[in-house]
């Protein structure tokens, strides 16, 4: 043990010295385990409380050092499919611009009252001319002014680091950089606050680190959608 503290003490040494002197040893530097750009994957799973995996949760990770973060200037879109948003929910970083492509062959006027972004698109077929800038971290919901039952919501992070859940109830934030985070979650059905969620991890290794939540969840009460003529199904 003795000689392998030795050991890694010295090689340290010898790499520090190595990135004044020359760009190889910092590419050394890259693969030691203690090197500032260490990167690990942290697994996210949300069940709520009869643990059922819950879909559309948006899992964000924030730096506890308060690392300044960038806005993204990302395109994302959110489609309209048979008279629902596709997705559910999108999750976006601050500063990215969402297309709302209406890809049925009605027409849809997608709207927002939230206080992160408000915005209208009044009654279009296909892709609407501007893409629409979300700007404040928050949560958007999405409406339509025909169709009631429309519901669907931009999650707008303020870091980078965010991932949504899939219907096992898994996200994976990839490549998370070696430091201290915070981690929570928010899904539109959820009890408590989006803080009260809050998780510490500390990606140290490069190892995946893995956090899981259980959830207390809102009765899922949607809107049912209109019936189509002709039909007594609700389509
Ligand atoms: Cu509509």
């Amino acid at each position: 043990m003795k000689i392998s503290v030795t050991a890694i003490i010295w090689y340290a040494l010898s790499c520090s010295t190595a990135i004044k002197r020359n760009a190889s040893g910092y590419a050394l530097l890259l693969v030691l385990p203690w090197s500032p750009t260490l990167a690990a994957d942290l697994r996210a799973s949300v069940v709520d409380g009869f643990a059922t995996p819950v879909a559309d949760a948006v899992v964000i990770a924030v730096p506890e050092n308060g690392a300044v973060i960038e806005a993204k200037q990302d395109m994302a879109t959110v489609d309209q499919i048979d008279q629902q948003f596709v997705p559910y929910v999108k999750a976006i970083a601050v500063g990215t611009s969402v297309s709302f492509p209406n890809k049925d062959d009605i027409r849809h006027h997608v709207y927002s009252f939230s206080k992160a972004k408000r915005f209208e698109l009044p009654l279009y077929s296909g892709v609407p001319a501007d893409p629409v800038t979300f700007e404040i971290p928050g949560v958007v919901t999405l409406g339509c002014n025909i169709h009631d039952w429309m519901v669907g919501y931009i999650y707008v992070s303020e870091s980078p680091w965010f991932a949504v859940t899939d219907a096992e109830g898994a996200a994976v934030i990839k490549g998370l950089p070696e430091g201290k985070y915070r981690v929570r979650t928010w899904h539109p059905l959820l009890k408590v606050s989006e803080e009260s969620t809050e998780q510490s991890v500390d990606i140290e290794t490069t190892l995946p680190a893995e956090l899981h939540w259980v959830l207390s969840l809102k009765p899922d009460i949607r809107p049912r959608r209109a019936p189509i003529g002709g039909m007594k199904v609700y389509h």
